[in-house]
């Protein structure tokens, strides 16, 4: 039985969590493959709304087996404080298994997220200051710290004190702060987070595989977007992972041919938090429509986000670089009081006319929209849950989409709730 994944195309928050969660209830293992607490995943049961960082979605399933995989980055602290409110409101969080090969966000990782972004000033990324970037990091120089390690009391501490001389050393002297302390290190985590922990950790990628080999569905659920890859993305305005369909093979241990759906997830306009290049980006009163109707503030650090026309040079690129065999449209509702709803089709940049993405981060910078217009529905959609109820305007909007990406739009959101939307055959 393949595997499917579904991950963002744009910028994030374009509602994975809700589709995330719908095809979550057909599998049987539900896999976060990057990122850490960056995440913030919105699903909406009933009353009850839930907001994930670091669980993966599938929890809300009971008979799904969540996965934290190896590509994943861990602050304990925010783990167990999760899986405690969840558990608190009557969720069974003791299927939730964690890769021993994930990395361990430290708190010296979040002290230097903030530093370093106060030090760089209006040249600032805007992350999420979770200590994301500094994990990855120190993964990449091959010093960081595994789940693992919580397993093994020496192993731990004789890491962690290589580790953090040099880390007080840079807090210090680069600066000027106090430094961490290391027993307090050694205590939350060895004698708070570790036994909680333990019963979790597990060798994921031989769960994984025993169970692909048993016919059983896996999900692997992305977080943040295509472009903030740390490859494909808009670098530096990018997060330190891959949340393309590639990184969904190194952070879970499944090969590429054991993936036959990848589900991309597109928001019917754009949304982008923090700095980096946006051609499609508005202003004034659309934009604050956009925020206001949308909701469009970080689940995470509330931050208001920036907004803009739908961008098909963008998706494109997006359904090229992880194989998309399907789009999943969300928020199609926000846009039903616009009387004009716009699409870029294709850039123009010095004069020059585009449909592809141009790969010099300059050209991108300089790139100017061709927008193609389209009558807007005027229509509330939230009610509407059939194809044939879909006004006509908005199935043109639908279908030209479909026709310049040439994937199928297979699920399209109405409403924030589990139930509102359409499933196209
Ligand atoms: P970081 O903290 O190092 O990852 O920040 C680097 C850049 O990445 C952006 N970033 C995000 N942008 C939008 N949404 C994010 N998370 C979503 C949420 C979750 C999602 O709802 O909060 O869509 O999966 C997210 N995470 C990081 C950040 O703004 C910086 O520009
Ligand atoms: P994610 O990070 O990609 O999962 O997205 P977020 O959770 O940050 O933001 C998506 C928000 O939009 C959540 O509050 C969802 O409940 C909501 N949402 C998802 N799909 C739809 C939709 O089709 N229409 C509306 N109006 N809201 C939606
Ligand atoms: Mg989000």
């Amino acid at each position: 039985m393949p595997a499917t994944v579904v991950l963002g195309t744009q910028w994030g928050d374009e509602g994975k969590g809700k589709f995330t969660d719908l095809l979550a209830s057909e599998v049987d293992y539900v896999v976060r493959y990057q990122g850490g607490h960056n995440a913030g995943h919105t699903i909406v049961i009933g009353e009850d709304r839930f907001a994930l960082q670091l669980v993966p979605t599938g929890i809300l399933n009971a008979h799904v087996t969540p996965v934290i995989g190896n590509g994943v980055v861990i602050d304990p602290k925010v783990l167990l404080e999760e899986v405690d409110v969840l558990g608190r409101r009557g969720i069974d969080t003791s299927r939730l298994m964690i890769s021993g090969a994930a990395h361990l966000i430290m708190p010296y990782h979040q002290e230097l997220d903030r530093l370093t972004e106060r030090y760089l000033g209006k040249n600032k990324l805007g992350t999420t200051k979770r200590g994301i970037g500094p994990s990855y990091a120190d993964k990449a120089s091959r010093i960081g710290i595994r789940v693992q390690d919580l397993l093994d009391e020496k192993i731990f501490s004789q890491k962690l004190e290589v580790v953090l001389k040099e880390k007080n050393q840079i807090l210090a002297k680069v600066y000027n702060r106090l430094p961490l302390d290391e027993k307090k290190i050694l205590s939350d985590y060895l004698e708070v987070y570790a036994p909680k922990m333990a019963p979790m950790i597990s060798d994921t990628v031989g769960v994984l595989h025993r169970a692909y080999k048993n016919g059983q569905q896996i999900l692997l659920e992305g977080a943040q977007a295509t472009f903030l890859d740390l490859d494909h993305g808009t670098y530096p305005f990018v997060t330190s992972s891959n949340p393309t369909a590639g990184g969904a093979c190194t952070g879970s241990g499944l090969g590429p041919r054991q993936i036959d759906r990848v589900v991309g997830v597109a928001k019917a306009y754009l949304t982008r938090v923090g700095a980096g290049p946006f051609p499609t980006e508005l202003e004034g009163e659309t934009a604050d429509l956009l925020v206001e109707r949308g909701f469009e503030f970080g689940t995470n650090t509330g931050r208001k986000r920036r907004t803009g026309w739908f961008d098909l040079v963008l998706l494109r690129h997006a359904v090229a670089l992880n194989s998309v065999s399907e789009i999943a449209l969300t928020k199609l509702d926000i846009l039903d009081v616009f009387p004009k709803v716009l699409v870029a089709n294709e850039y123009e940049i010095e004069g020059e006319r585009t449909s592809d993405l141009p790969y010099h981060q300059s050209d991108f910078h300089k790139a100017v929209p061709i927008y193609k217009e389209f009558e807007g529905w005027m229509t509330d959609l939230t009610e509407v849950t059939k194809v044939e109820d879909l006004p006509y305007n908005a199935r043109s909007y639908l279908s030209y989409i479909e026709e310049q990406l040439q994937v199928p739009i297979t699920l399209v959101g109405t409403g924030p709730e589990r139930d509102q939307y359409v499933s196209f055959p």
